[in-house]
């Protein structure tokens, strides 16, 4: 089990963020050739064949690799820092509810620049809040900010959903987000 998970982290660095690392090639909707993966990655001695790549898609918790159609291609679905990969997304009218979880150090620079993307291609929204905690909870004590959906699409705004569910926009203004009081229970939101 320990193996999957280092091959997983291994695959999101190359599928999302270094494919150069091992000199792989991403078309720009992220598709990478399972052949020329399990060759590199083989190459840098990293133990993987078909079969385990199979089992790693498969079981993986958050869904966040696809095999294509036919078989022969894989590709991360969301959460891409790569230039090579540049998602043509449709654009899709969000839920009256998506959150953000963050760690409460940021909060601050969160409500002074609104939420940005960072390193990645988009800011991550989550339809629900336990994800969204979780998410939170890698940088610190998690916090959640509830966006104002309804009120950016209006305004023009772009959503996109990822095949594993995440929601994705390229910046959240300030205007938009309320930092939820999680002290106060029966809240509707
Ligand atoms: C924060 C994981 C200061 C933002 C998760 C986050 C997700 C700001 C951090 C996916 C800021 C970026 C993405 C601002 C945003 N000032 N901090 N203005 N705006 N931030 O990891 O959303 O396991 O790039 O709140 O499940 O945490 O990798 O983004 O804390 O879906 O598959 O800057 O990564 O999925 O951190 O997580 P990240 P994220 P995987």
């Amino acid at each position: 089990m320990k193996e999957h998970t280092q091959i997983s982290k291994f695959l999101s660095l190359i599928l999302r963020h270094k494919p150069e690392q091992i000199g792989l090639q991403l078309d720009q909707e992220g598709w990478a050739k399972i052949a020329e993966l399990i060759e590199a990655a083989q190459q840098h001695n990293v133990p993987l064949d078909e079969a385990l790549l199979q089992v790693i898609v498969e079981q993986n918790d958050k869904k966040r690799f696809q095999i294509s159609e036919d078989g022969l291609m894989i590709r991360a679905v969301q959460g891409h820092s790569t230039n090579m990969v540049q998602r043509q997304m449709i654009a899709l009218e969000p839920p009256q509810y998506l959150y953000h979880g963050t760690a409460s150090r940021f909060i601050d620079s969160i409500q002074t620049q609104g939420l940005i993307a960072g390193q990645r291609h988009y800011v991550h929204l989550s339809e629900n809040k336990e994800t969204a905690l979780n998410v939170g909870q890698r940088y610190g004590k998690p916090v959640l900010f509830l966006i104002n959906t309804p009120q950016m699409y209006k305004n023009g705004f772009e959503f996109h959903q990822a095949e594993n569910g995440v929601w994705l926009t390229i910046h959240v203004p300030t205007q938009y987000l309320s930092l939820i009081d999680q002290t106060k229970t029966g809240s509707l939101v």
